[in-house]
């Protein structure tokens, strides 16, 4: 029976027989006492390559965010981002839940804004209004199409924050998608923000994982929030063990993952019915429209899935496909065939 190619996202990757090997043979210890070697090993390594004072091992890219959020701000704060950030979006409301923030949602195109917009966002100080405190970016920028944040616009941002005194945040949970278009190491980015999360378990292919990186006194103050969020694990160094192999091995290779996907938008945008920049598409996220008198994207996820290429569904006529480690150039052709006999049926 012929492979799925499953495109509905990065996360779906399964650990390769050599990450499964070097996690059953990873020293481990309990991490909520604060004695797992490997745990200890990843968090001093991610400290370092962001160029900060300290880094925690947390279970999901969420609870990364969700964190820094909490340990930055107090019930009644407000949040400056984009209108379409993953940690508004597809984080259940944990800003509200968690932290008690509301959020100022900024426009802009591919879920990028200005410092001006910032700005003219930031509340006077009066006992009327929110607290403005935290400025989050997403860099790359999931639903804006997996976009690059350039880092003269994030200076900006941080010089304006820093005036007004703001806390910057990076949910950077494609951070090395970021870096591998941009060719800057993740602490050229890191530089402008207080905290910064990073994921282990997106394009570098390990199974769980993220970091929240920062100084000691923040990084402290995660700690404690992981633990009553329920993120505390034991012999964690099983998994800190997969996000180390997959430094070592899977960040040089995202540029394949990145090309994979350019070569899959330049064909959509020759397809029928399908809309699709591909000048648009800088790392491994695309987004795609359809007429809407053609189907809905759900109609045609379906189709596609029955002839083995899985898509997501986002919006009544919009798709997104996510290229990673365990789809090849090969795979690429191959659902582009499938895509292509589909739209040329009707
Ligand atoms: N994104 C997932 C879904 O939640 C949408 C995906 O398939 O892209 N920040 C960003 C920018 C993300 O894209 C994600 C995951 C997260 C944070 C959250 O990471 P997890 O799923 O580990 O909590």
């Amino acid at each position: 029976m012929p492979q799925t190619i499953d495109l509905r996202s990065d996360t779906v990757t399964k650990p390769s027989t050599a990450m499964l090997e070097a996690m059953t043979t990873a020293e481990v210890g309990d991490d909520v006492l604060g004695d797992d070697p490997t745990v200890i090993k990843l968090q001093e390594r991610m400290a370092r390559l962001f160029g900060k004072e300290a880094a925690l091992y947390v279970p999901s890219g969420s609870m990364a965010n969700q964190t820094a959020i909490k340990s930055q701000t107090e019930s009644g704060d407000e949040i400056i981002t984009h209108q379409d950030n993953h940690i508004y979006h597809y984080e259940g409301g944990a800003p509200a839940g968690l932290s008690g923030c509301s959020m100022r949602l900024l426009t802009g195109d591919n879920g990028q804004f200005t410092a001006k917009d910032v700005e003219a966002a930031i509340r006077p100080t009066d006992s009327h209004f929110p607290q403005s405190r935290l400025v989050v970016i997403e860099n790359t920028h999931n639903r804006g199409g997996g976009s690059v944040w350039s880092l003269d616009r994030i200076r900006e941002i941080h010089g304006v924050a820093r005036e007004h005194d703001l806390r910057l945040h990076l949910d950077g949970a494609r951070i090395w998608n970021a870096c591998a278009v941009s060719g800057l190491p993740p602490a050229d980015y890191a530089q402008y923000f207080d905290s910064v999360s990073a994921c282990f378990s997106k394009g570098l292919g390990a199974p769980v994982g993220s970091a929240v990186m920062g100084d000691h006194d923040l990084i402290r103050r995660c700690h404690r929030y992981r633990k009553m969020f329920g993120g505390g694990m034991r012999q964690t160094g099983i998994l800190a063990a997969a996000a180390l192999f997959a430094l070592d091995n899977n960040v040089d290779r995202l540029k394949t993952d990145h090309a994979n996907a350019g070569k899959l938008a330049r064909s959509l945008g020759e397809m029928p019915h399908l809309r699709i920049d591909p000048k648009s598409v800088e790392s491994n996220i695309l987004y795609f429209d359809l007429d809407a008198n053609y189907m809905s994207a759900k109609e045609l996820c379906d189709k596609m899935d029955s002839a083995g290429v899985r898509m997501l569904a986002i919006g009544p006529y919009r798709v997104r496909a996510v290229t990673h480690l365990d789809v090849s150039s090969n795979d690429i052709d191959h659902a582009i065939e499938i895509i292509g006999r589909i739209v040329r049926a009707r």
